[in-house]
């Protein structure tokens, strides 16, 4: 199972983010513990140089699986699902931004929080309909690339937009594009899911990407998940992709990293 850890390349409010400070120092601790990858949270392509990002990655033997993208919402503001057709067309021309780096660096492109929230006065089926237009527009907009994009379920307490495996999937079939699919994070799964098990196996070939958090969002092994069950699930469905540790920085960034991967290598 290849293992990766979320690291920010600037400053980042989500605080399930455990890396946000230096990058270089962070990378080289990152390949210290033995992780195979670093999955990237980038605001703006414009501010990052993937040639720079690539040559302190790969100095370190680590790969980049995967770049979120949800600091765009959480501090910009933009969203697939804004009432405002100006926000959900700078949403996308964001989202389409991150294909040229996304091939780059081999990564796939996290479509997570700029889903948005349903903004009051708009239905819950209009959202829906801005959020499968605006997926098939970044779809097309990677067409003719390797680069592939992961919606993630998440938590009724973040979005009111898709939280399950089985709305994921339901949103994969209604876009119906080959480069779309799901990721799942086990914190949300969590929180929403009648049994991660059973969702992992439907899901199948569909998921693209993995986020591994404890159930109170600490690293793998501080909570009460049985991660051993989880990841003999995942493997079983024939994935072949990362699974990333995104988990808050407790007791602090260092330590959770380090016990993250020594739990999750000992299952
Ligand atoms: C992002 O991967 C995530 O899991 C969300 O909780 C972000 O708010
Ligand atoms: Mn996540």
């Amino acid at each position: 199972m290849k293992l990766s850890v979320v690291l920010s390349t600037h400053a980042a409010a989500f605080e399930a983010v455990a890396f946000k400070g230096d990058f270089v120092s962070n990378v080289a601790k990152i390949g210290g513990w033995g992780y195979d990858g670093v999955e990237l949270a980038v605001r703006d392509p414009k501010l990052v140089n993937a040639g720079r990002l690539l040559s302190v990655i790969s100095g370190h033997g680590l790969v980049v699986p995967a770049v979120g993208t949800g600091q765009a919402w959480g501090e910009e503001g933009l969203s697939f699902t804004s009432d405002d057709p100006a926000v959900r067309e700078a949403a996308i021309e964001r989202i389409a931004s991150h294909v040229p780096l996304a091939e780059e660096l081999g990564a796939l492109v996290i479509l997570g929080l700029i889903r948005g929230i349903t903004p009051e006065g708009q239905t819950h089926e209009r959202s829906m309909e801005h959020l499968v237009e605006a997926i098939q527009a970044c779809a097309e907009a990677a067409a003719g690339t390797s680069v592939r994009f992961a919606l993630e379920p998440m938590n009724r307490y973040e979005t009111d937009l898709i939280h399950t495996a089985a709305q994921g999937l339901n949103l994969v079939e209604r876009v119906g594009a080959e480069n779309f699919g799901l990721l799942l994070d086990t914190f949300h799964m969590n929180i929403e899911e009648p049994s991660i098990e059973d969702s992992i196996r439907r899901c199948g070939d569909r998921i693209f990407h993995f986020h591994v958090a404890d159930s109170n969002r600490w690293y793998p092994g501080a909570g009460h998940m049985d991660f051993g069950s989880i990841l003999n699930t995942l493997e079983a469905t024939g994935y072949q992709g990362f699974v990333s540790g995104e988990f808050m920085p407790m007791p602090e960034a260092d330590t959770a990293a380090e016990r993250a991967i020594t739990h999750l290598r000992s299952l």
